[in-house]
């Protein structure tokens, strides 16, 4: 167990919907630090670099036009175990299968509209929180 950083997304949908406050509380209250948020209007092209992994994929287009059609909030999440802990809060990726009580079975609305983002490994999480924050504006 280790002190890690994260990187998570309040989506689109969630932020539509007037759930950025659910969730950061949850963030709270699940005891992470905020190192890093602000808000910010995807690109395509900053999504296809985000998503350089699934820019191939069929769903694909789907997704970029998702996380480009409004605002969304950046987060740096900080403390023991932050990856795996952020991606259990969060729940699996289809809200329809995530268990009870996790973000995206609470606010999700679909595959696609799943609410939010979490990094998967230490090496995705190094290259997101860093493609979003600079070093100047983490605190
Ligand atoms: P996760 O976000 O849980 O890490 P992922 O990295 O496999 O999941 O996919 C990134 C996002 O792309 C996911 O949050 C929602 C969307 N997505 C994935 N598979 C999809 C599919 N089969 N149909 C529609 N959207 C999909
Ligand atoms: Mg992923």
């Amino acid at each position: 167990m280790s002190i890690e950083q994260t990187f998570g997304i309040i989506k689109p949908n969630a932020v539509q919907d007037g759930n950025i406050g659910n969730i950061l509380s949850a963030i709270e209250k699940a005891g992470f630090t905020l190192r890093g948020m602000r808000m910010a209007r995807l690109t395509p092209e900053l999504c296809r670099g985000f998503y350089a992994e699934h820019v191939h994929k069929g769903f694909y287009p789907e997704l970029e036009a998702f996380m480009t059609e409004g605002p969304v909030v950046l987060l740096c999440l900080e403390g023991e175990n932050a990856i795996l802990r952020w991606r259990e809060l969060m729940g699996a990726t289809d809200p329809a299968k995530a268990a009870e009580g996790t973000l995206r079975k609470l606010y999700g609305q679909n595959m696609g509209r799943n609410a939010t983002h979490g990094s998967d490994s230490p090496d995705s999480a190094a290259r997101e929180v860093s493609y979003f924050f600079s070093a100047f504006d983490r605190i």
